[in-house]
C-alpha cells in the first residue's frame, strides 16, 4: 500500500512503521532512509504481509517529536475478520495506545534539549485520561457471545502493567506482530515501550468493569499512575436494550458510502426520517434523508463522525479517502 506524506511544519519529518516488514528506503529513520523537510511530500510504500497490531512515529530527533504527539497505531486487517490466516474469527476491534509525556518537556522541548532525563507526568490510553476514559464513546462496549479484539500497543516510556479481570476470559494471541506458536490466558500483562499485543476477550454478559493499566517508571520501581479501560455490556438486541452506542457499519473507515448498521438503519427511514451526523467536535455536520441505508460521505472532510436516527441508538465511524 501507499502512504502519502506532506510535510507542512516548518521541522522535517518521517514515518517510521514500526514493525511493519519494510523495506529500508520506506523505513522513516533518517540516517538510513531520508526525511522530508519543510514542504515536501513524499510517498511510503509497502506491503502489509503479516496481519496485526504495529505502530508508527516520527523517527526526526525521536524525543522530541514523541512528545508532541507524532505517533499512533496501525492495523493490518483480514477481510474475513479472523487474526490471521488460520487463526481465531472475531467481532470487533479495540485499538488500545497507551502512551505518557512530561509536560515540561512538552511545554519547553527545545529548553529541554538533550532529553536525558524525561520523567512522564500525563499518563494516557487512546489519549484520553481519567474521566475522559468513563465517557461512553470512550469505553468498550460488547453484546452477549461477542468476542473483541484488544489491540495494545504501547508509545509510553513507562512500563504498562494491564490486569484483566476473570469475567473478560483475556487469551493473549499474538504479539509484536505475529501469531504466538501458542496462546495463553492472561490476567496480568506488561508492556514495555515499542511492544504490540493481541488479545481476544469475551466479556461475561452484563459485566461492565474495567481492565486497569498501571504505568511504572522505567528508572525507578514504583506506579506513577492507574487509568481504567472501562467495559459496558450491550444487551443482546438493541432495540430492547436501548444501548447508547452501536458497532459501526461498513466500510469503516468508508471513502465513498457509509451503511449504518442494520438496527440503525431501519427501512422506513428511507422514506420518512432523518440521520443527523456530528463531527468529532460535537458540530452538527450533516442533517437529511438516508439512501436505502447508505450515507454518500465521497465529499466529506476525512476524520471520525457520529451518526444517529432518530432515537435510536448512535454509530461511530471514520471517513478516510
Ligand atoms: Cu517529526
Amino acid at each position: 500500500m501507499d502512504l502519502n506524506f506532506t510535510n507542512p511544519s516548518p521541522e522535517s519529518h518521517t514515518i517510521h512503521l514500526h514493525g511493519l516488514d519494510v523495506d529500508q528506503a520506506n523505513d522513516g529513520v533518517p540516517a538510513t532512509s531520508f526525511q522530508l523537510a519543510t514542504g515536501e511530500s513524499t510517498v511510503y510504500s509497502f506491503t502489509a504481509d503479516h496481519a496485526g497490531t504495529f505502530l508508527y512515529h516520527c523517527h526526526v530527533t525521536t524525543t522530541l517529536h514523541l512528545t508532541m504527539g507524532m505517533y499512533g497505531m496501525i492495523l493490518v486487517k483480514r477481510p474475513d475478520q479472523t487474526l490471521f490466516a488460520g487463526g481465531p474469527h472475531y467481532d470487533q476491534d479495540v485499538p488500545l495506545l497507551f502512551s505518557d509525556l512530561e509536560v515540561a518537556t512538552n511545554l519547553d522541548p527545545v529548553g529541554s534539549f538533550p532529553f536525558h532525563d524525561i520523567r512522564p507526568d500525563v499518563f494516557m490510553v487512546n489519549g484520553h485520561r481519567g474521566t475522559q476514559l468513563e465517557e461512553e464513546a470512550n469505553m468498550v462496549w460488547s453484546a452477549p457471545g461477542d468476542t473483541v479484539a484488544l489491540r495494545l500497543g504501547s508509545m509510553a516510556y513507562s512500563r504498562v502493567r494491564c490486569h484483566f479481570p476473570p469475567e473478560l476470559h483475556a487469551v493473549c494471541h499474538m504479539s509484536d506482530g505475529r501469531p504466538l506458536p501458542e496462546t495463553f490466558a492472561v490476567d496480568s500483562l506488561d508492556i514495555f515501550p515499542g511492544e504490540r499485543f493481541t488479545i481476544l476477550v469475551a466479556p461475561e454478559a452484563g459485566w461492565d468493569g474495567a481492565v486497569s493499566c498501571a504505568f511504572w517508571n522505567m528508572v525507578d520501581p514504583g506506579v506513577e499512575d492507574v487509568q481504567d479501560i472501562r467495559f459496558g455490556a450491550l444487551a443482546s438486541s438493541v432495540e430492547e436494550g436501548g444501548s447508547p452506542w452501536l458497532r459501526p457499519g461498513y466500510p469503516n473507515p468508508a471513502d465513498q458510502w457509509y451503511a449504518l448498521p442494520e438496527a440503525a438503519a431501519p427501512v422506513a427511514l428511507s422514506a420518512a426520517g432523518e440521520v443527523v451526523v456530528w463531527d468529532l467536535q460535537g458540530r452538527l455536520f450533516f442533517r437529511g434523508p438516508l439512501d436505502a441505508g447508505r450515507l454518500d460521505v465521497s465529499g466529506w472532510p476525512e476524520g471520525a463522525y457520529v451518526a444517529q436516527c432518530g432515537a435510536l441508538p448512535k454509530t461511530r465511524f471514520i471517513v478516510a479517502h
